[in-house]
């Protein structure tokens, strides 16, 4: 048993593999869903795990990681359309945007959809932190201007950000919630 990881995003794989190596290997699948068009993360996320395990065949669970930056001052953007702005304007001149802010507070949120042939669950996770200009190596996407106690995600190791990311927060519930079923 394995779980099927529907991404692109080899980062996002690299955190979930630090942090379910005890439970189950994760295996990295590439499969197109369907990204409805909402303001919500959990039903984006939600959608693409129970259409993707329909759509793959065997009863290996699935799962599905939607997330994105919420800037305070920038009331909310670019939220559910972080992916799409990351690839258009770029990480580099959100931050120029934001830094023409006095607030530069914003929030990191994810929501890890699981699915089974027993259903969908959704597990979610936030961390609240600071824009800065870019710094670090590490990470991936909006990491090097997300600031958090003085280090951006980009100059974490990936247990420091497992430790104290979105991500990680909702792989730790997750992990609970996965251990404890019959
Ligand atoms: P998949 O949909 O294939 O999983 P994606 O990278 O498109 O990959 P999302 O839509 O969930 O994933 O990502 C939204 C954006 O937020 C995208 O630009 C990511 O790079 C960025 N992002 C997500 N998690 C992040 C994290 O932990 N640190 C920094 N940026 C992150």
């Amino acid at each position: 048993m394995a779980f099927r990881f529907v991404t692109g995003n080899e980062g996002k794989v690299r955190e979930a593999r630090d942090y379910l190596a005890d439970l189950e290997p994760v295996d990295q699948i590439d499969y197109d869903y369907t990204e409805v068009q909402s303001d919500s993360l959990a039903e984006i996320a939600a959608h693409g795990a129970r259409e993707a395990f329909e759509e793959l065949g065997s009863d290996e669970p699935v799962l599905v990681d939607d997330a994105g930056l919420f800037v305070d001052a920038l009331e909310g953007f670019p939220g559910p359309y972080s992916a799409y702005v990351e690839d258009t304007v770029g990480v580099e001149r959100l931050w120029r945007l934001a830094s023409e802010e006095e607030n530069r507070r914003a929030r990191f949120k994810t929501v890890l959809a699981y699915a089974d042939e027993d259903g969908t669950e959704t597990f979610k996770g936030t961390v609240a932190g600071t824009l800065v200009a870019p710094r670090g190596e590490g990470g991936f996407g909006y990491d090097p201007i997300f600031e958090y106690n003085g280090q951006t995600m980009a100059e974490m190791s990936t247990e420091e950000k497992n430790a104290i990311s979105h991500r990680g927060r909702a792989l730790a519930e997750f992990a609970e919630w996965y251990a404890g079923r019959d």
